[in-house]
């Protein structure tokens, strides 16, 4: 078995209301990384992580459950955690442990009182934090009402990655405002085509990436003054700046999926390896947070 250094780790913890969709992304993430062969799914209860009897029985997590898997040069650790709150303590303990929490959002529902609560956690305990909007496949799905909703509920420092071109059935694009590209996927979802982005698409991914590297400047005097200068910013300052942003709990990017159709997932994942904080880039005080975390 291959072997890590801490820089090469990241701990991540699948955190969000109840139904949002963990399960089936923990699922995605692992089939991306050919862990497994065929996608389980809460339908057929046969998913890796809801394994415990009580949790196919009820088609809902109920212990945390930790995997891990092989990303190019890296190991993800995974923690898919149970979205009830009467299991709340699985999360508490998830975040212990995570150095980078993954709320996700159903988009057909907006941001639900479960992702609220966890958020108190996550900025309680300063964890490092990305947001996905998932379940963009739903005939229902919203994405700029859930971005709105995100930014009103955890404020102005959440800010988009990425957008999808189109909700619904018809969800199969999703343009990426910090490398400006649209990724393409085919039916069964998995590795997307890259494309350049369409001159239909133009203002809209101008305005977001515009959007994400002032958010990410304004973090840092340096990429601030290098904006004011040149007026743009290489796509490395870019995740240089959010990687640093990150671990102050300064910024919270925003990322889009559907798990039930492998979309969106492996982005996801290079994203954590790329930019997300290793264990050993915590500050002293959070790990000492981590160990003396309440229960709220
Ligand atoms: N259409 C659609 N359905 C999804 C998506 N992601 C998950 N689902 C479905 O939503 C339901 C709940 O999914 P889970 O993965 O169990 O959600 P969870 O967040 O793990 O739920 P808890 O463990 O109860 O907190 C299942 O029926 C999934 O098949 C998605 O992207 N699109
Ligand atoms: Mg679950």
């Amino acid at each position: 078995m291959a072997t890590y250094d801490s820089n090469h780790v990241k701990n991540v913890a699948l955190l969000g209301h109840a139904g949002c969709g963990k399960t089936t992304i923990a699922e995605c993430m692992l089939f991306e990384a050919g862990i497994i062969k065929r996608r389980g799914s809460i339908a057929a209860k046969n998913t890796v992580s809801d394994y415990h009897e009580l949790e196919t029985e009820r088609q809902s997590s109920v212990f945390s459950s930790l995997m891990h898997t092989p990303w190019k040069d890296y190991k993800i650790n995974i923690i898919d955690t149970p979205g009830y709150d009467d299991f709340v303590g699985e999360v508490i303990s998830a975040l212990r442990v995570a150095d980078t929490g993954v709320i996700v959002l159903n988009a057909a529902a907006g941001v639900e009182v479960g992702a609220d609560v966890i958020w108190e956690y996550t900025d309680t305990f300063k964890t490092p934090t990305i947001f996905v909007a998932n379940q963009l496949d739903k005939d229902e799905a919203d994405f700029d009402r859930t971005l709105r909703e995100a930014k009103t509920h955890f404020g102005s420092n959440v800010v988009a990655v990425q957008y999808p071109v189109q909700t619904g059935s018809g969800f199969n694009c999703i343009v990426d405002v910090l490398n400006m590209v649209m990724y393409q996927y085919g039916p069964e979802g998995g590795k997307p085509q890259k494309l350049a982005i369409p001159d239909t698409e133009k203002e809209k991914a101008d305005q977001l990436h515009k959007e994400l590297i002032e958010a990410i400047a304004s973090n840092d005097e340096g990429l601030m003054e290098k904006y004011f200068d040149q007026g743009e910013l290489t796509e490395e300052e870019m995740k240089a700046g959010l990687h640093t942003s990150m671990i102050k709990h300064d910024i919270f990017p925003l990322f889009c999926a559907s798990a039930e159709k492998n979309m969106g997932l492996g982005r996801i994942m290079s994203f954590i390896d790329y930019v997300c904080p290793a264990p050993n880039e915590m500050p002293p005080q959070k790990q000492k947070q981590e160990r003396n975390c309440p229960v709220m």
